[in-house]
């Protein structure tokens, strides 16, 4: 495979961080930041130990910091034990945290609910001794699939309590999906809910956990939560009632101690092609990563009303909903529904009602609402913001400039995180108080991350060259194998560079500041005529033309120049989709990057095919671009509609 990719997008501007917000934060200046990787550097293991014995609580103190024995399946903190519940809650409660909001939810028909840490814990416990009463034991695999609402946490928290492992299964996916995702874990118990909101209507999960669940004749359980109140189907001896099961349950339930690489939690992301991967997490050295990235990266305080907008089902939500803010006795914002409704100012709205301080969505979120207008952020008292934050794909610096302009108020700075479900934690990041931002660019590692840019045979490349991403130490918070598959997980991860190096499977360029740049995917990558282009830098150029609101490229066989450039384009509600504007858009693109870039062919859609956290399935839109049928697995596309509405219009 050859490694390189050429970069032809260049982005000029710079933001210091506000004098007044480097002066309050966690981390507040370069010297800090560079004194922090000095120090990772020399002392690796004397680093990472000292912040696990500073933000962690073990219940028995660690003897040895990383295991590098059985590469690559690393050791963080042996001979330690610790509860990853404990230390989200019951730490808290021995401090005036006690009273203290641990999570602020909105229900999209309106209805809301605070709990204090206090309230959450009792929660948790009480749900805990449920699980204990039904069999669940340290090591059992439990599947959750449930909509935003506070029990989704608290069953998560009640798993880790009892050291039982959770897959949160995202709610929006099929049955199908469901079903893979359980016998994979190998589950016997389920726990779900009636159904959730959604767009103003009542999304069913009940009936296609019915419908999956023939399929799982293993699973003994399914403990349902009533949340919308429509009917439902209840297994005699199988389902019960969530508010049934806890009635009379004492809300104390002791935290189970575990090793640090106990796992906590599996995620299934879905390969691109094949069966889903169970992306397994550890407890003391995930828990870690989620904790300091969000005292780094989000500066997070305790005056801090921080919301991120993810869905749980996703790993951001896991680590900057749950478990991340938690372990920090942050206040953590969660909203049910959708950002539309009942009105486009939705997430504007709450952001006033409950005076968010911090920030965190997703590009795709931001170019949706760009489209929206201006008059809906312009409705509400934006004020109280600090700090805005992405995650999921490169931001585009068109979406950049808007975000911090129109819901940041120039006065915000932006941290574009760079991070994997298999990373746990934020790996390329500003520090908001110390790094001076680019509009597109993640910027550079968190302190104790050696990331870096290479060529196939694992040599750095030089400023600008477009390269392969790679993390060149084992970090706390990594992946730990693939669920069941230990030899995927080293193919997969550690294949490329001969186990020397973690392969993150992305395209990046490194400039002359060290700033890194993420290219897309290196699946992704279009080969015009021997030249290797990144898809990032094509749809950057074409969503910097005022007519268009998002654009996705892949290559298409092309008879001349091996493979040509294809262009699915939303435009803004104004333009003309004509072929006026065709030509006008590759003369735009080959002005702004040069001819090479220039689409061959370009489509106009309404909707791309995206996964369920928004990024776009470009394997799907290489089939539609070459005239073939769909290949691979679709059970994680967001809305199966959108592949025929592409293709009809064909
Ligand atoms: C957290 C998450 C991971 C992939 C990753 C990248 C892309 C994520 C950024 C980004 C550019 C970013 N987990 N990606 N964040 N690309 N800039 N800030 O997204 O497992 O679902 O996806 O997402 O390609 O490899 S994930």
């Amino acid at each position: 495979m050859s490694a390189e990719i050429e970069s032809v997008l260049h982005e000029n501007r710079v933001f210091d961080p506000p004098a007044a917000f480097a002066k309050a934060a966690r981390v507040g200046s370069m010297q800090a930041y560079t004194d922090m990787v000095a120090r990772a550097d020399k002392d690796y293991e004397g680093y990472w130990g000292d912040l696990a014995r500073e933000h962690l609580t073990w219940s028995k103190p660690f003897t040895k910091v990383l295991n590098q024995d059985n590469p690559p399946f690393f050791k963080w903190f042996e001979g330690g034990e610790l509860n990853v519940s404990a230390n989200c809650l019951d730490r808290h409660l021995n401090s005036w945290r006690k009273n203290k909001a641990a999570i602020v939810w909105e229900g999209e028909p309106g209805d809301t609910r605070t709990l204090t840490y206090q309230e959450l814990a009792h929660e948790v416990g009480r749900f805990a001794n449920v699980l204990k009463g039904k069999g669940v034991t340290k090591g059992d695999r439990v599947v959750i699939y449930m909509p935003m609402v506070p029990e989704l946490p608290i069953a998560m928290l009640a798993c880790a309590r009892i050291g039982a492992t959770h897959s949160v299964v995202f709610g929006g996916f099929s049955a199908e999906a469901l079903k893979d995702r359980i016998l994979d874990a190998g589950a016997k118990i389920l726990i779900t809910a009636d159904g959730g909101w959604r767009r103003g209507s009542a999304v069913a999960l009940k009936v296609m956990v019915d419908d999956a669940l023939k399929g799982c004749p293993e699973v003994s359980t399914a403990i349902v939560l009533k949340r919308t109140g429509q009917e439902v189907a209840m297994q005699e001896g199988r389902d019960v009632w969530w508010h049934d099961a806890i009635a009379g349950q004492s809300p104390k339930c002791d935290p189970v101690p575990v090793d640090p690489e106990h796992p906590l939690f599996i995620l299934y992301t879905s390969g691109s092609t094949g069966k889903p991967k169970g992306v397994v997490h550890s407890s003391g050295g995930y828990l870690l990563g989620a904790t300091t990235t969000m005292q780094w990266v989000f500066d997070i305080k305790d005056e801090d009303t921080y919301w991120c907008t993810a869905d749980i089902g996703w790993v951001t939500g896991h680590s900057y909903i749950v478990y991340g803010p938690l372990a920090c006795g942050a206040t953590s914002v969660m909203y049910e529904g959708a950002p539309t409704t009942p009105h486009a100012g939705r997430l504007w709205e709450i952001v006033e009602k409950h005076s968010v301080n911090i920030f965190y969505t997703a590009p795709t979120a931001i170019r949706a609402l760009v489209k929206l207008g201006d008059e809906w952020p312009h409705k509400f008292d934006l004020s109280s913001l600090r700090l805005l934050g992405t995650v999921g794909e490169p931001i585009n610096p068109e979406a950049w400039m808007w975000y911090y302009k129109t819901i940041g108020g120039e006065r915000c700075p932006i941290v574009d995180t760079w991070w994997q479900t298999e990373t746990g934690m934020h790996m390329i990041s500003p520090l908001p108080g110390a790094t001076p931002i680019k509009p597109g660019s993640a910027t550079l590692p968190v302190p104790g991350i050696f990331a870096d840019v290479v060529d196939q045979e694992g040599n750095s490349l030089g400023p600008n060259q477009g390269g392969l991403l790679v993390i060149k130490r084992p970090w706390p918070s990594m992946i730990r194998n693939v669920y069941g598959d230990p030899q995927r997980y080293k193919d997969t991860y550690w294949g490329e560079f001969g186990g020397k190096y973690y392969f993150a499977g992305d395209g990046a360029r490194k400039d002359e500041d060290g700033y890194f740049w993420i290219m897309g995917r290196v699946d992704d990558v279009i080969n015009v005529s021997g030249h290797r282009l990144g898809t990032m830098e094509v749809e950057s150029a074409l969503v910097s033309h005022d007519q268009v609101a998002e654009a996705a490229v892949v290559g298409c066989p092309d008879d001349l120049k091996g493979e040509g450039i294809f262009a699915f384009v939303i435009t803004k509600g104004d333009a003309k989709n004509d072929d006026a504007l065709v030509k006008t858009l590759r003369d735009h693109v080959a002005k702004e990057i040069g001819p090479i870039a220039k689409p061959d062919h370009i489509k106009f859609t309404d909707a791309l095919p995206k996964t369920r956290s928004g990024k776009i399935m470009r394997r799907l839109l290489r089939d539609i671009a070459a005239g073939r049928e769909t290949r691979g697995d679709t059970s994680t596309l967001e809305d199966a509609g959108t592949l025929e509405s592409l293709r009809k219009g064909e």
